[in-house]
C-alpha cells in the first residue's frame, strides 16, 4: 500500500500592492483610516530615526548599528495588531517595533550608544531586550508563551527571527515545543533576503521558510512583508487565535541598507537588485494609498517631517548630554549581582578604571 501520509501547503497574502492598490477580495477587517495614518507615521518615524542614527554613526557619535530600513511594514503591522499586554521578543533589528510600542527615543539612542541605562525601559513596554546571538530568542519566546498559558493571562507573545535565524537549531526546537504545548506564540520570520552576506537562496533549500512550521504541526503563512495591511491582518488573526496554539508568519521583505554599519553590502549584491526592491518600498506604497484616498498631502508630509526632525534632534541632544554610570554594565546583567561580577566591579572601583 502506498498512500499520502501528509500534504501541506503555504498560502501567500498580499493586500496592498506596489502601486498602493488594495485587493478587494481580501477584507481589511478593522483597518480604518485612523489606523492607516498611524501606521504610516510610525513607519516614517522609524525610517527617520534609522537615517539619523546612521549619520551619527558615520560622524563617530554612535556605536555599531544595524538599520531596519525597508522592513518597517513587517514590524509596524505587528505593532498595531498587538494588544498592550502582548509581549514582543525581538532579535536586534526591530527598531520600528520598539519605537511603536513606546520605547522613549532617548533610551533607544542610549542603548545603541552602548549604555545599559537605555535598555531598562524595555520591560515597561512588554518587550524583551535586544538579543544578538542569532536564534536564542526563540526559546525565550516559547517559554514566555508557555508561562502565559499556565497563568491564563490571555496574552500572546510575538517573536521575531531573521531568515538566517531559521537555520539555527534553536528555531526548530522552539517550534517543536510550541507545537506540542500549543503555546500562544506568533513567530514572525523577518525574511529580508540576507543574513549578512548569505542570500536567502543559500540559507535553505525549502521553497518557503513558513513551511518549516508544517513539520512542527503549526500552521503558517507567507505574507508580503512590505505590505503593512497584510502583516497587520496576519498578525491580528494569529493573536486572536493564539489560545489554540502557535502560528508562523513569514514576511517577505528586503534589507534595503547594510547589515550593520560595519558591513559593505556593495561587495556581495547588485545595485539592480536593490533598485528592484526600492520600488517595493513599504512606505512609498502606503503613501500612494493615502494620496489616492485623499488622506494625505504634501503639506501634511512636510509638517510631519519637520516635527520628527525636531523630536529626533532633541532626543539626540539629551542622549549626548547623558553621563553614563559605568556600574550599569554590572548592575544590568542579573537581577542580583553574582560574586564574580561584584569582585570585578570592586576591582574596577579600587583601581580607578573608570575615573
Ligand atoms: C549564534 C550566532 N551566530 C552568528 C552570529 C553573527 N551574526 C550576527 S547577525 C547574523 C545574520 C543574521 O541574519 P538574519 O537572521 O537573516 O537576520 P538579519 O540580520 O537579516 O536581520 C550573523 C550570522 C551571531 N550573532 N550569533
Ligand atoms: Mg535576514
Amino acid at each position: 500500500m502506498l498512500k499520502e501520509a501528509y500534504s501541506g501547503s503555504i498560502k501567500y497574502m498580499q493586500i496592498l500592492d506596489e502601486e498602493g492598490n488594495v485587493d478587494q477580495s481580501i477584507p481589511l477587517d478593522d483597518i480604518d483610516n485612523e489606523k492607516i495614518i498611524r501606521m504610516y507615521k510610525l513607519m516614517v518615524f522609524a525610517r527617520a530615526v534609522d537615517s539619523k542614527v546612521l549619520s551619527l554613526q558615520r560622524q563617530g557619535r554612535m556605536a555599531t548599528y544595524g538599520p531596519c530600513i525597508g522592513e518597517e511594514a513587517t514590524q509596524i503591522g505587528a505593532a498595531i495588531a498587538m494588544n498592550p499586554n502582548d509581549i514582543f521578543v525581538p532579535n536586534f533589528r526591530q527598531h520600528a517595533l520598539y519605537l511603536a510600542r513606546g520605547m522613549p527615543l532617548e533610551n533607544f539612542l542610549l542603548y545603541w550608544k552602548g549604555y545599559e541605562e537605555g535598555n531598562i525601559p524595555a520591560a515597561k513596554i512588554n518587550g524583551m531586550p535586544v538579543i544578538v546571538p542569532v536564534g536564542t530568542q526563540m526559546q525565550h519566546a516559547v517559554g514566555l508563551a508557555f508561562a502565559q498559558k499556565q497563568r491564563k493571562t490571555g496574552n500572546a507573545v510575538v517573536a521575531y527571527v531573521g531568515d538566517g535565524g531559521t537555520s539555527e537549531g534553536d528555531f526548530y526546537e522552539a517550534m517543536n515545543f510550541a507545537g506540542v504545548m500549543k503555546v500562544p506564540v506568533i513567530l514572525i520570520i523577518e525574511n529580508n533576503g540576507w543574513a549578512i552576506s548569505v542570500p536567502r537562496s543559500r540559507q535553505s533549500a525549502a521553497e518557503t521558510l513558513a513551511q518549516k512550521a508544517i513539520a512542527a504541526g503549526i500552521p503558517g503563512v507567507q505574507v508580503d512583508g512590505n505590505d503593512v495591511f497584510a502583516v497587520y491582518k496576519a498578525v491580528s488573526e494569529a493573536i486572536r487565535n493564539s489560545k489554540d496554539g502557535a502560528f508562523v508568519i513569514e514576511c517577505i521583505t528586503y534589507r534595503m541598507s547594510m547589515h550593520t554599519t560595519s558591513d559593505d553590502p556593495t561587495k556581495y549584491r547588485s545595485e539592480a537588485d536593490v533598485n528592484e526592491w526600492k520600488a517595493r518600498d513599504p512606505i512609498l506604497r502606503l503613501r500612494k494609498y493615502l494620496s489616492k484616498h485623499g488622506l494625505w498631502n504634501d503639506d501634511m508630509e512636510s509638517k510631519m517631517n519637520e516635527e520628527y526632525a525636531k523630536l529626533i534632534d532633541a532626543a539626540v541632544e539629551k542622549e549626548e548630554a547623558f553621563k553614563p554610570d559605568p556600574r550599569s554594565m554590572f548592575n544590568s546583567v542579573y537581577s542580583f549581582i553574582p560574586q564574580v561580577l561584584q569582585e570585578e566591579m570592586d576591582d574596577a572601583e579600587a583601581n580607578n578604571y573608570w575615573r
